[in-house]
């Protein structure tokens, strides 16, 4: 049975607590391995390492730093197909996809904050009254990062590389529900000469560990991903600390289709916007809004697709959906399909629990499920479910669907289907969402700055976003 360690001062080391959780493989519904069952007193022992750590690797040029996170990058490519199995036993996910998308963006994380550290540039402002400012960016110190179960390694890289590359020592918790790729990322850093206490990753409860990280004073910055309610908890303690705070919370997505969109790249791409990692994604598109003069011919087709995707073993090549990440998770989600049915709703495919044969009979599988006929503002329409869950209904005007699409407390993301260039800008400029995919999902660029408003974060992640996040601004003015 595999025990995953705390990495602190860049040792493996068992928590001070003794005790371990049971960490479970969701595709068999079985416990597969211990983790450090870790507390505050195991967070101060990660802080006192980053804060002895912070002199040397914020005093580094940029060229080593950049060397050592390339080396990271490095590793994480080296050891691409052990990441992605474990990815896959932890989190559910199909092996495929955890090889086409977590993975590879783990390494992309670090290769680009890698470089582009070496490129982050202060500015200065010259002034006719005879005076030059200048702009220091320096690190903040000790941060810390907080990441959720549903893209593990790839949430988790997405935080560290660039709070690391800014300078900063990190205290990092990844999911108690699936740390072992953090684990190993932690092996991985080891073995790329990351100096001790650079990066220390303490597992655990989110109300014990997560909670000591937002609470300790020593780390003046967090970073966190995961649900509103969590977000919410964690800002009450951060901010009359005044911390800097980076949110990423949960969605409720808009996808729009007017009648007048390519329809196959649509129907290709709206398959995968709705049920990609078992829709765990907080970027999926679970409310689906169709022009009406398309919508009988959208609800036949999407809804035939849907039956035929395959519910299976994620080890399995064929299998386009794997296991939803843990048996609470799961229940939570069916309970939404009955709330739908509550509702009003009538589910025109899935709704229930898959159970297989063999290896993963005891396994956490549920039907990709599609349901029609709820109003715009009813719970099943307004709150999160992250499950394999989507609802289609008909709109009739660009007024109407602005209206239902912006309707939630949430904000993150859009995806707009139309081949009509001035309605996309139109459309684009009045969603209420902090990012928006026209013709296309998912599509990602790390320069551009990612995150939602309202209900679903505070602040950007991404390119030169992040690495102002993780630093402070300091302005010197010299008159002459
Ligand atoms: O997230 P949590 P969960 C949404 C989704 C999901 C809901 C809850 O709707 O159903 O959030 O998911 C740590 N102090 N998203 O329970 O609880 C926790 O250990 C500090 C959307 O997984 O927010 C984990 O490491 N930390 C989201 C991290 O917070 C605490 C992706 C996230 O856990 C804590 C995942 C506390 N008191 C879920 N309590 C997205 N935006 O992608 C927990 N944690």
């Amino acid at each position: 049975m595999k025990v995953i360690s705390n990495y602190i001062n860049g040792q493996l080391i068992a928590p001070q607590s003794g005790q371990y959780i049971d960490v479970y493989d969701p595709s068999v519904g079985e416990v597969y391995a211990k983790l450090s069952d870790s507390d505050n007193r195991d967070v101060g022992q990660a802080v006192q390492a980053a804060k002895k750590a912070f002199p040397v690797w914020s005093g580094m040029t940029t060229e080593k730093r950049s060397a050592i996170l390339l080396k990271i990058a490095q590793g994480i490519e080296a050891n691409f197909e052990k990441l992605a199995l474990a990815e896959s036993i932890d989190n559910g996910k199909p092996l495929k996809l955890a090889q086409e998308v977590d993975i590879p963006r783990a390494a992309s994380n670090f290769h680009f904050f890698a470089t582009g550290l070496i490129h982050f540039a202060s500015e200065s402002h010259s002034m006719e009254e005879g005076a030059i400012n200048y702009t220091l960016r320096t690190p903040i110190g000790v941060v810390g990062c907080i990441s959720p179960w549903n893209l593990p390694l790839y949430l988790f890289t997405w935080k560290i590389a660039p709070a690391l590359a800014a300078g900063n020592c990190v205290v990092a918790k990844p999911s108690e529900i699936t740390p072992m790729t953090a684990f190993l990322l932690s092996e991985i850093c080891i073995e790329a000469g990351l100096p001790a206490g650079v990066l220390n990753i303490v597992h655990g409860y989110g109300n014990k560990v997560g909670q000591a990280i937002a609470e300790h004073p020593q780390i003046t910055a967090i970073s966190f991903t995961g649900g509103t309610v969590t977000g919410a908890h964690i800002a009450k303690i951060a901010a009359p600390m005044f911390k800097k705070l980076s949110l990423e919370l949960g969605g409720k997505n808009p996808a729009i289709i007017f009648a007048d969109c390519n329809y196959e790249k649509m129907l290709d791409t709206v398959m995968r916007s709705s049920f990609a990692n078992q829709g765990q994604i907080c970027l999926c598109g679970s409310r689906i809004f169709v022009e009406r003069p398309l919508y009988e011919k959208f609800k036949l087709d999407f809804v035939q697709r849907t039956a035929q995707l395959k519910v299976g073993d994620p080890l399995l090549e064929n299998s386009n959906l794997g296991a939803i990440v843990s048996e609470p998770h799961m229940n939570k989600v069916l309970s939404y399909i009955d709330l739908a049915k509550q509702e009003g709703g009538t589910i025109l495919t899935g709704g229930k629990r898959v159970k297989l044969e063999e290896r993963c009979k005891n396994g956490w599988f549920l039907e990709p499920t599609v349901i029609e006929g709820l109003s715009y503002d009813c719970r099943t329409n307004q709150e999160e479910i992250f499950g394999p869950v989507v609802t289609i209904m008909p709109f009739d005007t660009e007024e109407e669907v602005l209206m239902y699409a912006n309707s939630t407390q949430y904000g993150l993301a859009s995806s707009v289907w139309t081949e009509n260039l001035s309605r996309a800008h139109r459309i684009a400029a009045e969603l209420k969402t902090g990012i928006i995919w026209t013709n296309c999902w998912l599509l990602r660029d790390l320069r551009t700055p990612f995150g939602g408003m309202k209900n679903s974060g505070v602040g950007r992640e991404g390119g030169w976003e992040a690495m102002r996040f993780f630093t402070e601004a300091k302005n010197v003015c010299i008159k002459y």
